[in-house]
């Protein structure tokens, strides 16, 4: 059987520990990330380009995962470039909007060769130990040949519907996350505020109905008030930007973009999301 061949693009925070998830799985893999330096830990065992579109010429089956619209518009206007790609297929794992998704799509499609979006819920950690989430639109019959990889990735893939609506349900579980984040930042500040120590408050939060994976993965950056990011607060920005593009105007809607749009304009945007604390402590 012929031996598909696996191409990775972006190796940021996100793509790096899930391209090397799927080179540790042993599957042929080609890298590429603009910034060179970070495909170097790749060398040994996989292939490492210095342009996309080589990667893409080489490879069947092309993931990307980069940062927003402007990445994925860079990269692909090189990619529809290329006169043959047909019967590739393309799986973009990023949070974009669903415009440019649906536009992508049509125009891989007119090239006959295949779209996908699978973006993930799920941050760092789970990238690392392949425990995402993945939400995916487009084909079954797409979604059956790359099911392999996939499931290298993520502990769950859900099928959601057509392209497109990967980034849907991304977007909906985004704006809950986002809940969550401001929910738990207020509560921590309200009680510190009552003379409540935070580490007893996260103690209580994490062990009650509402503490959840989410509380649990920000309680040890709160205890330490120091935020690497898993999950950028500018990410969770722009989703809350591209859900109000979707249509959604809920009254939560308006007061979580002016928190993460105020926290990004106080200089938090390339901190861990739940930073937003520092924020609202002001
Ligand atoms: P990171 O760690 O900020 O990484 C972003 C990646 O996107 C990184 O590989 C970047 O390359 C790449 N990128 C950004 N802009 C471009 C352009 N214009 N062309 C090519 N490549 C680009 O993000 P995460 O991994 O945390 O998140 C990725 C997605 O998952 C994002 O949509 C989140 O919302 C969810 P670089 O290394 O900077 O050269």
């Amino acid at each position: 059987m012929h031996h598909k061949n696996i191409g990775w693009i972006g190796l940021g925070n996100m793509g790096f520990p899930m391209a090397k998830n799927l080179e540790n799985a042993g599957f042929p893999l080609s890298v590429f990330n603009r910034t060179p330096s970070k495909s170097e830990p790749f060398t040994d065992l996989s292939e490492v380009y210095i342009s996309a579109v080589e990667l893409v010429k080489n490879c069947d089956i092309i993931f990307t995962m980069v940062s927003n619209d402007a990445a994925i518009i860079d990269l692909y206007e090189d990619i529809f470039h290329l006169e043959d790609i047909s019967g590739k297929i393309f799986i973009d794992m990023s949070t974009i909007s669903k415009d440019l998704t649906l536009t992508i799509a049509q125009k891989i499609q007119e090239k006959q060769a295949r779209f996908m979006d699978a973006p993930v819920a799920g941050s760092t950690v789970p990238a690392k130990e392949g425990t995402l989430i993945i939400m995916a639109g487009g084909e079954e019959k797409d979604l059956q040949e790359v099911l392999p990889y996939l499931n290298k990735l993520g502990k769950a893939v859900k099928h959601v519907g057509p392209v497109g609506s990967g980034i849907s349900a991304k977007l909906a579980i985004n704006y809950f996350l986002s809940i969550i984040y401001q929910g738990l930042a207020e509560t921590v500040l309200f009680a510190e505020k009552s003379g409540i120590k935070t580490e007893d408050m996260l103690e209580i939060i994490n062990e009650s109905a509402c503490g959840s994976g989410a509380t649990k993965v920000k309680t040890p950056l709160l205890l330490q008030q120091d935020y690497p990011p898993a999950f950028a607060l500018d990410f969770m920005l722009k989703d809350l930007n591209l859900a109000k593009k979707e249509g959604v105007n809920t009254p939560m809607n308006t007061v979580l973009l002016e928190t993460y749009q105020k926290a990004h304009d106080a200089g938090l945007g390339k901190q861990d999301v739940i930073s937003i604390i520092n924020y609202l402590k002001q």
